[in-house]
Order: C-alpha cells, then structure tokens, then sequence
C-alpha cells in the first residue's frame, strides 16, 4: 500500500490545552502530520499541499488538478460532488435540512480526490470546527482551516476510492458488523405506546408483509428519564422483548444523552462528578425534552464507565439494539435557532482527570463519538452482534455504530437527497445508514410514501419513521394500490436480502461502502462522476429510482459491460441511456 504523510513531523506540545492523544489515530502505520505554526510544503505525486498559519488559525492547501472530483465529509443536504462548495464541519443539530453551509448533524472530516489516476484521501482529526473549501474561493485549490494547532493530519495516495477507504478504515477502524436482522424491513413512529398498541401494529405488519424491528421512540420512558420505562406504558418491558422476538422482531429503544436534573433520580445523581460544567465549577445545564439536563461527560473515562454499567443494566430486558437520538448533542437553549433551541455553549467546560480545563469548542465532535463507543462496549459484552442506530457521528464512529440522516422532510426534494447523503456517508467510512422512509416532517401523500420506498430500496438502513405530528403512514392503513406497491418494495429487498449481508460483510472486514456511487465501480467513465441519482449496492446491482415528480419516466445510465433486468431478465449492453418506466429500475450486471 502507497502510504504518504507529512514526512517532518514534528510533535507539539499541548498548544491549545488539548491533552494529547484523547482520539488519536496514529500508530507504528500510520503517522500523522502534527501542522506546526511554520509553513510546510511537499509534494504528493506532482500535486504540492502546503501547510501554513494564518492569524491564530492553520491553513492547509492542496493543488486540485481540473479533473479532479471531490466527495465525502459525510451528511450535507447538497448535490453528492463537492466542488466548487465551502462546509464546515461540526457535529450539529439540524432543523430541516435548511442549513447548506455545514455538514449537518455528524463531523466527518475526510474526503477523497478522485481522478482516473488516483486517489487521495485526505483526514483531520479535527474535534472542533473545520471549515473546507473544495476550489470555492480559489478554483485550483483545496483549502482546510482549522483553528486548533495540534490536531492530526493524514494524507494517502491510491489507486482508487476503494484503496482509500481501505486505508481510511484501517486508520480510524473497521465497520462493526451488523447483526442480519438490521438489514430487514423496520418501523418506527414518534411514538408507539402503550404496549397493546404497538403490539397491533406490529402484527398488522407481520400480517401483511415483513417486518424485523420495532423502535420504542421517548415515549417509553417515566417523564423522559433516560434508563427508565414507564411501566404503565408498558408492563413487563422483558416480556415483550421476548415475545417480539418469536416473531422475529427485535425491539430497539430510544436513549437520548441528555439526564434530568432531578434530586429524586438515581440516574441524575449516578453521573454527578461526571457532568460538562458551565466554568462556574457547577453543572452545565441546558433544555431538552425532560425539562431541564446535564451532559455526562463522555470525553472521561469515568462518565463512559457509568454510562456502560446503565446500559449493561437497561439490557436486562433483552434489547439487542439501541438507537441513541440528540447526541450532537442537541439542545434548546442557544439563541440562533430561536425555541427551537440548537447547540450547547460552545463555552461548557470539559474537565479532565488531571484536571485540565477545554472548552466544549475543542472537544464537541467526541461527545457523540465516545457515547457510541461507551454504549457499544457495555452491549459487546451482553450481546453476539449488537445494533446501534445514531444521529450524529464523528470519524471512526462506523465502528461502533449504523447512522441515518436525520429530520428530512416529507418532500420529492428531500427524498432525493438521501442518495447523496448516503453514498458520501459510505465514501466517509461509515457503510451503514439510510433514511426516514416517507419523510419525517410533514404529511406524506402515498405516491410519496411508495416513492420512498422504492428509492431506498436497497439502502443499507430501511426504517419507516414519521414524527408525532404527522400522518400515519403504516403500510396496511393505506388503500391497496400503494399497499401492494410498497409489498412489492420490500419484497424485492428481501428477494436481495443474500446481497446486501454479503456486502455488510465486506463492509466490515474491508471497508468497502456497501451502497456506491457509479464512478466508484466504473472509475474510468467520466460519464459516471455527475450522476448521483442511482446507485450500485456492491459491484453489480444498480438501483436507478423513480425520484422525479409526476414523472413515471426517467434516463438511466448503464456504463460498460451486460446489464440484466431484474425482473424481466432482459439484456442491454452498456455503455448506454435507456428511458425506463419500471417502479423501482434495477439492473444486474454480469
Ligand atoms: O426533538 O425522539 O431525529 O427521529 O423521532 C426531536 C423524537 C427528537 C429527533 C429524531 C427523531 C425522533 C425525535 N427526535
């Protein structure tokens, strides 16, 4: 393997008050550029990348060549090439997709170069702000700012995008492996209780079709105390876990990071000592749905410990996956976002067994990072093949954990954005993730609804999920066309269900995105670099979907080799655009 890196290393002390090494991914293989405050410059293959201080703040530049195409940094609702666009990247609470200048809920600072070439693969650990400019500025340049002086930089030229997630992930770790059920049919809704309820909807689905998890949104727990249940709501939690699961169902409960502050809850006063602090030496506090919360502090490895013996407790009722919700975390109180709230004071203070103070600034991309690890942990322990769902991320996370993209809207607009999301979400290291299937804000119109469905059909994560107040969207509640139509979806994941858990395996021992972007398999047709309206689940299955309103019809592209309809079984030779009007377009190469 072609390994470069920033060959005069040179070790900083600790410059900006960050302990050294609280993520680091450096080891014997992989060294990382430490930027110092001179300016550097080498060369990568005739490409120059130079390092340089600007104010308080490091500048990283990289020549781009006019061929070159840019993708990852994992969710941001814009077209899946980077070019010409500027993010910024933090993990952050998003209020419907509106925010275009971030990176929205996880922080993914790695993206790939892509030419027919090569590949590079550029990584800042970065736990703060980092901002991009992929040639916005200045066209023939990558521009990376970060403010914080000792963070690790890694670059690495390959082949290709497969070499460099290859890479990626033996840097910052391998995938989890993702337990069979977690590639099934699921359902969701803010929420179902009580537990006669739910237990009604879930037959009528086992009834009508398939079906492998339900999830248990806030409503499950006493006044949204996290690690309780309301047991009025339901009675005998264990007991239904255990009857969900003969019939094939697991149940997955929601556990957002956020604690009451509540003298009375034992949860409350477990964490105390343990909590981010306000710089007063008291609790930081914040408002989230029970009222008023404090944070633990994932970033000690006191807090992690507390949290992996309450979720070590919590799976006594036999869950064998967890979906962690607001973990950016998200909060209510900051200003910019009016009520609705946002993001945690980028003041709060983080303060370290040795009893450094750092400001939540320089460490926020951890807190969703070391509450997946904390959680995976506890459930390892308990469970074969654990699942967990999460909202926000950081880099390295996809070995812990699966991740959807968010609030989306129920809009044509929306739903085709989840193809990009996902696919850059895969170019970023984390191979597992989908989306609210319908769209979780607003009402969905069934044509909508079947239209979703068919579009993410072999997303790797296929969850119904709508919010509170919005339609209901259950399948057998729908009139028989629409019914039959998203039958007929689910039938064909099923029908690819022995493709899809051969490819989380290759996920998981390589690496490799299981859904891709055409150029990722096709890297020497340029035709295939703009299109990110199909996508290929492993090297030979492509799914082109009906995304377009009140069209019926859309142009596909089929890049070179034989391509096999499914079903139909009718052969075209590519490299071609063919119209086609079927629901749900798939094509198998061979
Ligand atoms: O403030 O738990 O994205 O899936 O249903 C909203 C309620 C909190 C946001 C999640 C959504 C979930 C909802 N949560």
């Amino acid at each position: 393997m072609d390994l470069h890196y920033y060959k005069n290393e040179t070790d900083l002390e600790i410059t900006s008050g960050i302990p050294k090494g609280l993520l680091s991914f450096r080891d014997s293989n992989h060294r990382a550029a430490i930027l110092s405050e001179e300016s550097k410059i080498f060369e990568l293959n005739g490409r120059k990348v130079t390092s340089q201080r600007e104010g308080s703040n490091l500048k990283l530049l990289i020549d781009l060549k006019d061929d070159d195409h840019i993708f990852g940094l994992g969710e941001a609702p814009l077209r899946m090439r980077r070019n010409r666009a500027k993010f910024t990247t933090i993990t952050s609470t998003s209020w419907d997709y509106n925010d275009l200048k971030n990176t929205i809920y996880s922080a993914m600072p790695v993206f790939i170069i892509v030419n027919r070439a090569s590949t590079v693969c550029v990584m800042v650990n970065s736990f703060g702000k980092c901002d991009f400019d992929f040639g916005a500025e200045e066209y023939d340049k990558v521009r990376i700012t970060v403010s914080i002086k000792n963070m690790e930089f890694f670059i690495h030229e390959g082949k290709n995008p497969e070499e460099s997630l290859e890479w990626y992930t033996t840097l910052t770790g391998k995938p989890f492996e993702i337990p069979e059920w977690a590639l099934g049919h699921q359902i969701s809704r803010w929420s179902y209780f009580p537990r006669s309820s739910l237990e009604s909807v879930v037959q009528n689905y086992i009834d009508e079709s398939q079906v492998s998890a339900v999830y248990l949104d806030i409503d499950y727990m006493e006044g949204y105390r996290i690690f309780t249940i309301d047991d009025k709501r339901f009675p005998d939690m264990k007991g239904m876990v255990n009857e969900m699961r003969s019939k094939g169902v697991e149940v997955v409960p929601i556990i957002d990071p956020g604690v009451k502050v509540d003298q009375n809850y034992s949860v409350f006063k477990e964490f105390l000592g343990d909590y981010i602090e306000d710089g007063e030496s008291s609790i930081y506090t914040d408002y989230v749905w029970p009222g008023e919360v404090a944070f633990p502090d994932f970033i000690r490895k006191s807090a992690r410990k507390k949290w992996e013996s309450m979720v070590g407790k919590f799976l006594e009722y036999g869950f064998h996956g967890i979906w962690l919700d607001m973990n950016e975390p998200s909060t209510r109180k900051d200003s910019r976002y009016g009520s609705r709230g946002g993001n945690m004071d980028p003041e709060a203070l983080h303060i370290m067994d040795d009893g450094t103070r750092i400001e939540d600034a320089y460490v926020h991309n951890l807190f969703p990072y070391f509450e997946c690890q904390a959680t995976y942990e506890a459930m390892r322990r308990k469970v074969e093949k654990p699942f967990i769902l999460t909202r926000s991320a950081y880099a390295g996370c996809q070995k812990y954990a699966a991740i959807w993209t968010g609030d989306n809207k129920a809009s044509y607009d929306d739903m085709k954005l989840q193809i990009s999301m996902v696919l850059n979400l895969g170019l970023s290291g984390m191979p597992y993730s989908g989306c609210d299937l319908g769209g979780f804000w607003g009402d969905t119109d069934n044509e909508l609804l079947c239209r979703y469905y068919e579009m993410a059909v072999l997303f790797p994560f296929y969850r119904n999920h709508k919010i509170k107040a919005g339609n209901d969207q259950e399948i057998y509640k729908l009139p028989s066309i629409y019914r039959d139509r998203i039958k007929k979806a689910i039938e064909t994941r099923y029908h690819f269900m022995d493709r899809l858990i051969e490819s989380a395996r290759e996920a998981h021992k390589h690496g490799h995105p299981m859904v891709r972007p055409l150029f990722y398999n096709f890297p020497d047709d340029p035709e295939t670099y703009m299109i990110d309206d199909q996508y290929m689940l492993g090297s030979d299955i492509m799914v082109a979907p009906q995304i377009y309103e009140s069209a019926s019809a859309r142009n596909i592209y089929l890049p070179d080799g034989d391509w096999f309809s499914y079903p139909g079984n009718v052969r075209i030779e590519g490299k071609t655009w063919i119209t086609s009007q079927e629901k749900i377009p798939i094509f198998v190469k061979r």
